[in-house]
């Protein structure tokens, strides 16, 4: 059997490690470890704990081993855009702060009085979210001047981590485009971009390609572990290691399903024009040099957030089967700004509902099949939109990721667009990661036999549309 590999997944909610190994093109995995992941408030910010994270990940390279398991390599994807500030002697200033925090709406006008909306997507083709790490930095500078001064360089969140087992500081390709300061042309930093908004180029590491190698863990870590290690770069986004695992044929749509949906398909080249940029559809970096032409859709986050202020009352199955059972019909905008970060998220929809003077939810099931249904009204339209902006017609939609697993809402996407849908695999961001190893390793020759392997080790599941 050929030698084995660690992928690090960390979402929004939840982080895992998960060990892989290829025999006979089947790819098998293990999971290692998984751990809770949240925002906490600290100095009056929304912040990710990212020594946890560290720790987390510790934890579970040492399981591994103890397991008998010796990873030639390992490889770590969590969510894009958040980053950690460094000052000169390496020492993070402050926890990342979360990309959900409301901060940036007080500079997102001065950022577009020096770069108007249309030439900051002409330049990086990276949709408008207020979340955007060009955003967080403008609102950084502003706010916290004496901090910004001290700071000598920008990690974000899986360069950051990677720079903790490694001691090596680089920005990995794929989460880099999320910044909305690299060149959809060039590839690199945007100097102009910088330039403009008065951040200093210095800050930013050299730009390294997933499938790169960083080099081997620190060598106390070789000293426990009793091997050398090394850390290859995935598609570090997470979205760009999913999107690496879609199991597609020919062509098709993805719907990335967790946190957020996100629904797009693979180009070799970025797709950037007035329509794209009034639609809202991004051209993030992927793996192999291909661009994620997708969108964000709100995704499972509503209903997280409503089983949250039902203090965990129900389960995510539970929730389905009193949608079911449910007979609202109203369907709301799932892409509002409103339903970024609300204080609730109950209040929100409500609100929503009935600006639209449609029946209200009241009770846990109707807000689940609003949402629900909201979602894979959402999917129709994206579905229509990306095929008039491509001039492609596109018979299938994958759906990768933890939310592939609610099979309603796949009979719902399938019935929505009268599309046929294709679930799994669940672990489409882990696999995606070990993929990316595996090819650098030469187990694996392209990332269309990668896809290959996906297939052939995970079983899927065809949900075809309802007549009528
Ligand atoms: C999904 C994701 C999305 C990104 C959002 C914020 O986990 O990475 O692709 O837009 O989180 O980082």
């Amino acid at each position: 059997m050929s030698s084995s590999s660690l992928a690090v997944d960390i979402g929004a909610s939840s982080g895992r490690l998960i060990l892989g190994s290829l025999e006979n093109n089947t790819l098998n995995t293990k999971e290692i470890h998984r751990f809770e992941n949240k925002m906490i408030q600290e100095n009056g910010y929304e912040c990710w704990d990212i020594e946890h994270l560290h720790q987390e990940i510790l934890t579970g390279i040492r399981k591994a081993f103890a397991m008998g398991e010796r990873p030639a390599s390992i490889g770590i994807d969590t969510w894009a855009v958040d980053y950690v500030l460094l000052d000169k002697e390496n020492q993070p200033l402050m926890k990342p702060i979360a990309y959900r925090d409301q901060r940036t709406k007080a500079v997102i006008e001065e950022v577009h009085a020096l770069l108007p909306q249309e030439e900051l997507y002409r330049r990086t083709g990276i949709q408008y979210q207020p979340f955007n790490t060009i955003y967080q930095l403008a609102a950084h500078k502003k706010q916290e001047p004496e901090l910004w001064e001290k700071a000598e360089k920008l990690l974000l969140i899986p360069d950051y981590l990677h720079f903790l087992l490694t001691g090596r500081q680089a920005a990995e390709y794929t989460n880099a485009t999320t910044t909305q300061l690299i060149s959809a042309e060039t590839g690199e930093w945007d100097k102009g971009t910088l330039d403009t908004l008065g951040i200093p180029h210095t800050l930013f590491p050299e730009l390294r390609k997933p499938g790169e190698t960083l080099g081997p863990v620190k060598e106390e870590l070789q000293e426990e572990f009793g091997v050398e290690m090394n850390v290859v770069f995935p598609g570090t986004h997470d979205t760009a290691s999913a999107v690496a695992a879609a199991p597609i044929k020919d062509k098709a749509v993805y719907i990335s399903s967790g946190t957020w949906s996100l629904m797009g398909v693979e180009e070799k080249e970025p797709v950037i024009s007035k329509e794209t940029r009034e639609k809202n559809f991004t051209n993030e970096g992927g793996v192999e040099n291909r661009f994620r032409f997708l969108k964000n859709i709100m995704g499972l986050w509503m209903i997280q957030e409503v089983k949250r202020e039902y203090n965990d009352k129900y389960s995510f199955a539970e929730f389905v089967e009193l949608a079911k059972e449910s007979a609202l019909d109203t369907i709301v905008n799932v892409n509002e700004e409103r339903f970024l970060r609300p204080e609730s998220m109950k209040e929100a929809i409500k609100e929503s509902c009935s600006e639209q003077g449609e029946e209200v939810p009241e009770e846990p099931g109707d807000f689940a099949r609003c949402i629900f249904r909201s979602l894979a009204a959402s999917y129709a339209s994206t579905v229509n939109e990306i095929e008039a902006l491509t001039g492609e017609q596109y018979e299938r939609i994958h759906v990768i990721g933890g939310g592939s697993q609610n099979q309603w809402l796949n009979q719902l996407t399938a019935d929505f667009t009268g599309k046929q849908v294709i679930s799994g695999p669940v672990e489409a961001t882990a696999i995606g990661n070990l993929l990316v190893q595996f090819i650098a390793q030469k187990q694996i020759s392209s990332l269309e036999k990668g896809r290959e392997v996906t297939a052939n080790s995970f079983s899927l599941v065809t949900y075809l549309p309802e007549e009528g």
